[in-house]
């Protein structure tokens, strides 16, 4: 059985203490149970991390990658929190590993918020992003994997 990587970023750690009205109740162990759940309908097993460090990120990302490769990973999917509108870095570690999808998603609509949130160095080398929906884009981003 594939497995998905379900790879969250900084500070998605604090999900469901704080700012309930833009981020949900839910804890990441609530998201992460939820994915698993979810996958399991669709046949794959999930493998999760999160990670508050830049560069860890960017080995997972390379890890999967390796994985896909291997023929055990069917794909990733990305909250990269923060780090979507600053890392070049991680443009360039899912450029590195293309063909491999990686799904962006975002709990939030970013468009609806800041400015600074409008920008994304993760979509232009993403299969497709979900935005907006709340922690159900995660579901919505391994569907979209398993019928790709
Ligand atoms: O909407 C999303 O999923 C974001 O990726 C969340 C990031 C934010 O920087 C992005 O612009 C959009 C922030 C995650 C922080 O999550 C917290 C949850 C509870 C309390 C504090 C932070």
């Amino acid at each position: 059985m594939k497995t998905i990587l379900i790879l969250n970023g900084p500070n998605l750690n604090l999900l469901g203490t704080r700012e309930p009205d833009l981020y949900g109740h839910e804890s990441l162990k609530d998201v992460e149970a939820l994915c698993a759940e979810s996958a399991q309908a669709h046949g794959f097993n999930v493998q999760t991390l999160q990670s508050n460090h830049e560069g860890a990120l960017i080995d997972a990302i390379h890890q999967a990658g390796a994985a896909h490769k291997a023929g055990t990973l069917l794909g990733v999917v990305f909250n990269a929190g923060a780090y979507t509108h600053t890392s070049i870095g991680l443009h360039d570690a899912i450029k590195g590993i293309q063909p491999c999808p990686v799904v962006e998603v975002h709990i939030s609509n970013v468009f609806a918020r800041e400015g600074f949130r409008h920008h994304s160095y993760i979509s232009p080398v993403a299969a497709g992003s979900i935005v907006g929906f709340g922690i159900q884009g995660y579901q919505l981003a391994i569907q979209a994997l398993a019928q790709a």
